[in-house]
C-alpha cells in the first residue's frame, strides 16, 4: 500500500487552541504525524511518497470559491488589519442574523467562514491544508490506477470542513474531495467515517446527493462536538434520501457496541451497492484519547481494519483525528494492517 504524505503539514502549527476557557497547545499538532510515520516504517509500510501540488480542479468543483479565496488570503488580510496574534474567530452569525452577507472586515469574514473557534489559523495553514488535500488526491489516483488501497496521511484533517466553513481543526475536506473525484469518474462511493467525532462537513457536502453514501460512527452530538449535527434521524435529502447513516453512541462505548455499529454501517454500504470506499480514519475512539469518550483498545483497530476489508472495495484511507499522541501511530497502522491482512 502506498502512503501519500507531505512534509508541508508542518507549516500549520498554531500555538493556541481555545479549550476549557484557556489557550492550550493544540491537540492537533505536528508530532501526531511523526508517530504515524514511525509506526508505518516499523511495520514495513515504507512506500511513502510526496503527492506534489494539489490539483485545484476537483477542489474548486466541490468547495465554495469565496471560501477558498478567503482561506488563501486570510493570513495576509489579518496581518494587514494590524492583528498581532493567530487568526481566531471571535463571533459568528447566530440565530436571526444574516447568514448571507459577507463582511468586508477580516474579523467579520473569519466568523463568517468559521464554525468553531477552537481552531486557529497561521501563516502556513493554507499551504499545509493544500498539501493534505494533495495527499488525498494522490491516493485517489492510485486507486483509480488499480491499487486495492492507498493511505493519505493528511494533516490538517478535513471531515469537519464544509464547502464553505472551517472548524474542528479542519480547513479543506480531504475525504469529501476524494469521494467526489471517485464519484465523478462514475463510481458509487461510500464514505465511512470512523473518527470519534461526527463528520459534519462530509455529511453536509453530500446530504443531497444520491451518488455518495455517508456513514459515521461517533460520539452522540448531545454530548460532544460538533454538537449540532450527527443525529440518527439525519438520513439525507432529495436525491440523497437514504444515503446518510449516523450511528451516534454514548459515553463509555466499548468495542462490543462500536463493532456492532461498524457491521451495521458496512452492511448498509454493501446493500446500497458501493463500488469504492473512502475511510475517514480517525483513531480518537481510543480509550485514552484526551478529548473523546469511547473505550476502544489498540487491538480493536486491527479488527476494525479486517472488517472494513470484508467489503472488498478499492479503498482510500484519509487521516483524520486522534490525540493520544503516542498511540496514534499504533492505532492508525493497526487499521491499515488489519485491512491488509484480511
Ligand atoms: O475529528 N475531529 C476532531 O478530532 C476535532 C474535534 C475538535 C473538538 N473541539
Ligand atoms: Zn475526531
Amino acid at each position: 500500500m502506498k502512503i501519500w504524505f507531505s512534509e508541508d503539514h508542518r507549516l500549520h502549527f498554531p500555538q493556541a487552541e481555545l479549550s476549557g476557557g484557556q489557550f492550550v497547545t493544540p491537540y492537533e499538532r505536528p508530532s501526531r504525524i511523526e508517530y504515524v510515520l514511525g509506526r508505518l516504517k516499523e511495520r514495513g509500510l515504507k512506500d511513502i511518497r510526496d503527492p506534489g501540488p494539489m490539483d485545484t480542479g476537483p477542489v474548486g468543483r466541490l468547495l465554495d470559491a469565496g471560501f477558498l479565496r478567503f482561506l488563501e488570503g486570510a493570513w495576509a488580510e489579518w496581518k494587514a488589519s494590524g492583528a498581532a496574534g493567530e487568526i481566531i474567530a471571535a463571533g459568528m452569525p447566530a440565530r436571526r442574523m444574516h447568514m448571507d452577507r459577507i463582511p468586508r472586515n477580516i474579523d467579520g469574514k473569519v466568523g463568517y467562514y468559521c464554525h468553531a473557534s477552537e481552531t486557529a489559523m497561521t501563516a502556513g495553514t493554507w499551504a499545509a491544508a493544500c498539501s493534505a488535500m494533495a495527499s488525498a488526491q494522490a491516493a485517489v489516483r492510485d486507486v483509480q490506477a488499480g491499487a486495492g488501497a492507498a493511505f493519505a496521511l493528511c494533516r490538517p484533517p478535513g471531515h469537519h470542513a464544509t464547502a464553505d466553513q472551517y472548524g474542528g481543526y479542519c480547513f479543506l475536506n480531504n475525504a469529501a474531495v476524494a469521494a467526489d473525484m471517485l464519484a465523478v469518474a462514475g463510481a458509487r462511493v461510500a464514505v465511512l467515517d470512523i473518527d470519534f467525532h461526527h463528520g459534519n462537513g462530509t455529511q453536509d457536502i453530500f446530504y443531497d446527493r444520491g451518488d455518495v453514501f455517508f456513514a459515521s460512527l461517533h460520539g452522540a452530538p448531545e454530548d460532544v462536538y460538533p454538537y449540532y449535527l450527527g443525529f440518527a434521524d439525519e438520513t439525507g435529502r432529495g436525491a440523497g434520501e437514504g444515503a446518510n447513516l449516523n450511528l451516534p453512541m454514548p459515553p463509555g462505548t466499548g468495542y462490543d457496541r462500536w463493532s456492532q455499529a461498524l457491521d451495521l454501517a458496512l452492511a448498509r454500504l454493501r446493500d446500497w451497492g458501493a463500488e469504492a470506499l473512502v475511510v475517514s480514519l480517525g483513531v480518537d475512539a481510543y480509550k485514552d484519547d484526551p478529548i473523546s469518550f469511547f473505550r476502544l483498545d489498540s487491538p480493536d483497530f486491527l479488527d476494525a481494519g479486517r472488517r472494513i476489508a470484508g467489503l472488498g472495495l478499492p479503498t482510500v484511507f484519509c487521516m483524520e483525528g486522534g490525540y493520544a499522541i503516542e498511540q496514534v501511530g499504533v492505532n492508525t497502522v493497526n487499521v491499515l494492517e488489519g485491512y491488509l491482512g484480511a
